[in-house]
């Protein structure tokens, strides 16, 4: 039994480091400026929000790819520091929300998580399963493989050598373990090969857009649950990526997938999850605020932050 948290630790992280479209930083200073600290009091929250958290900043000259992977030093420094700030308001009794920037940033939030949860099970809500490997990755963003590392399907050791005397990136995350068990997927539409033959290979829990289509929302939210969560005690993190949504519902996003989520879909989720009591922790991340037109871009910020109620209590009635 969760005691349940009163009080919500924004975490606002203008990180873009896991991918290569500016501007996905943007995304949280936006999503405040929309008015969400106001919209959580309204809820019956206690809000903290202490301003966006300020990344130790990397040079690209000091930080060149690892093999494919793109800025690791940059991704490994800032979710370690994510990871060390979430899991102090975890464990301080606080509901962690960490508004992204980009997906890698669910490394340090889920393994912030884990250090108060160690049985949390995490439900990712997104287009793309970001379960890439090193060796996997057709990108090298890493904000694609976050996944990966949280489930040890990959280590600090498989990026190859780095300098003499350097830490290696990601050696932080070698002890941190969430089993593939624990790991439920809805909303997927775009997996790449390697991707998929992971999902297989691990019998990982994956509902994607054929199975919101054949069984509606409603019994596959219950099913990802039971997966994960059978007995239905353990805490829920949810991390939720805006590119699930359909593109005509959450347009300004860095890599849009047609045929996602409706706005019902993805609110009825955050909904369903709040209603278990469960949920401890919640991530919405990668609304870029730089893409799209104006329209667009208050659209998505505007289904970001209701996406974001729907999971900490907000009900139609
Ligand atoms: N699978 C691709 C990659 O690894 C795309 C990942 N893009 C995302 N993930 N937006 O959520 O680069
Ligand atoms: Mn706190
Ligand atoms: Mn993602
Ligand atoms: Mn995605």
């Amino acid at each position: 039994f969760i005691s349940e948290p009163r009080t919500i630790a924004i975490v606002g992280c203008p990180f873009s480091g896991g991918q290569g479209r500016l501007g996905v930083d943007e995304g949280p200073i936006h999503m405040v400026n929309a008015g969400l600290v106001q919209q959580l009091k309204g809820l019956g929250w206690e809000v903290e929000f202490d301003g966006h958290h300020q990344f130790e900043d990397i040079s690209a000259q000091s930080d060149p790819p690892i093999g494919k992977l793109k800025n690791p030093r940059l991704v490994s420094k800032v979710t370690e520091a994510v990871a060390t700030v979430v899991g102090g308001h975890a464990k301080k009794g606080h509901l962690p929300l960490t508004i992204g920037g980009d997906h890698s940033l669910a490394m340090g939030t889920v393994a912030g998580t884990l250090s108060k949860y160690p049985d949390a099970c995490v439900i990712w809500v997104d287009a793309h399963a970001d379960i890439n490997t090193p060796e996997t990755t057709e990108s090298g963003n890493i904000h694609g493989m976050p996944v990966a590392f949280l489930a040890s399907l990959t280590n600090s050791s498989s990026l190859g050598a780095t300098a003499v005397g350097e830490t290696q990136p990601f050696a932080w995350l070698d002890n941190v373990h969430l089993p593939p068990s624990r790991i439920a997927y809805i909303g997927l539409r775009d997996v790449d090969a390697g991707e998929k033959a992971i999902l297989r290979e691990h019998n990982i829990a994956a509902y994607s857009m054929h199975e919101v289509d054949r069984y509606g929302i409603g019994k596959v939210v219950e099913m990802a649950i039971d997966r994960v969560n059978p007995g239905r005690r353990a805490p829920i993190h949810l991390s939720f990526d805006v590119d699930a949504l359909d593109p005509t519902v959450a347009p300004s996003t860095g890599t849009p997938v047609r045929g996602g989520l409706t706005f019902r879909e993805g609110h009825y989720i955050c909904e369903r999850l709040f209603e278990t009591g469960l949920v401890v922790a919640v991530d919405l991340m990668e609304v870029n605020p730089s893409l799209e037109d104006e329209e667009s871009v208050q659209q998505t910020v505007a289904v970001g932050c209701s996406l974001v109620r729907a999971a900490l209590g907000e009900t139609l009635l």
